[in-house]
């Protein structure tokens, strides 16, 4: 039977090749940055100018597609995820890397219908890696299939985090409760590539065993979450039970026993729903 999605997949690729250029011209310019929720959460004009190039090129050829993006929920559209074939967009996920040509900045675009998400495109820009994954064909780096590490024991692992762009006094010291937590279990190292969609792909590639972040959004983690499940990893929320892509909160682990020993150690909080005007 064809493949209902494949065309659109095949068209987020090219998108995302595309997009990956601009980001890289865009570093040896001149920035204009500005800011969002806070001082630390940055913007530029080539967020806003790259997310336009990605939803203009889509509705051009699949007009009745929905969109759920970073800049234009920022610019104050609603973050609705219905059932109608609906692309979520991060045009630059790290923009802080990006801002300081921090060489970690990813171009992610997911899709899903009736919410359930049937390809996901993470394409490291500044490394040329296009990260790939269509709902039961497996997740791809290169053409090259991806599979997460086999470790089981979390004593011998690395776990990936970040710290977010909060800097709430409460929110911060959950966040560093829960680093020293897992430091301490002892793991052999925490890393962060400032990247939530590439932390995932880490995930996904087996470099890393487990991934987790509470304060990440929805185009954060749309595309990287199908590339963790496609290469045999499992999503998990931060205090156990199904992950809700909508709630700002992931674990992403190689396996279930990995992601459960985390949760374990997470000193949780709920930020404000992404679906929550
Ligand atoms: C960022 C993430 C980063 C996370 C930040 C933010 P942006 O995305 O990728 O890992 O810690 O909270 O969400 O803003 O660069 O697209």
């Amino acid at each position: 039977m064809a493949d209902l999605w494949q065309n659109a997949m095949d068209y987020a690729v090219a998108i995302a090749r595309k997009a990956g250029e601009v980001v890289r011209d865009a570093l040896r310019d001149d920035m204009k940055v500005m800011t969002k929720s806070s001082s630390v959460d940055l913007v530029t004009q080539t967020d806003q100018k790259v997310e336009q190039l990605i939803i203009q090129s889509v509705k051009e050829k699949f007009p009745t597609h929905r969109f759920i993006g970073e800049e234009s929920v920022a610019a104050g559209e609603a973050c609705d995820l219905t059932d109608s074939p609906t692309w979520i967009i991060d045009p630059i996920d790290g923009t802080t890397n990006f801002v300081h040509a921090f060489p970690f900045v990813a171009v992610s675009i997911g899709f899903s219908v009736n919410k359930q998400s049937e390809f996901g495109v993470v394409y490291s820009c500044l490394e040329d890696k296009m990260f790939t994954a269509r709902r039961g064909k497996g997740a791809f780096c290169n053409g090259e299939p991806l599979k997460v590490s086999d470790q089981e024991d979390i004593k011998q692992s690395i776990i990936a985090t970040e710290f977010g762009s909060s800097r709430e006094p409460e929110a911060v010291d959950k966040i560093f409760s829960s680093l020293r937590n897992i430091l301490c279990i002892p793991v052999h190292g925490v890393r962060g590539a400032g990247s939530a969609a590439i932390n995932m792909c880490l995930v996904a590639s087996g470099c890393v065993e487990a991934y987790y972040e509470i304060g990440i959004h929805i185009w954060d983690v749309a595309a990287g979450s199908l590339i963790v499940s496609e290469a045999g990893g499992v999503l998990m929320d931060v205090e156990g039970g199904g992950v809700d892509l909508m709630s700002r909160r992931i674990v992403a682990a190689n396996r279930r026993a990995i992601a459960e020993r985390i949760v374990k150690e997470i000193d949780s909080f709920s930020p404000p729903r992404d679906d929550t005007p």
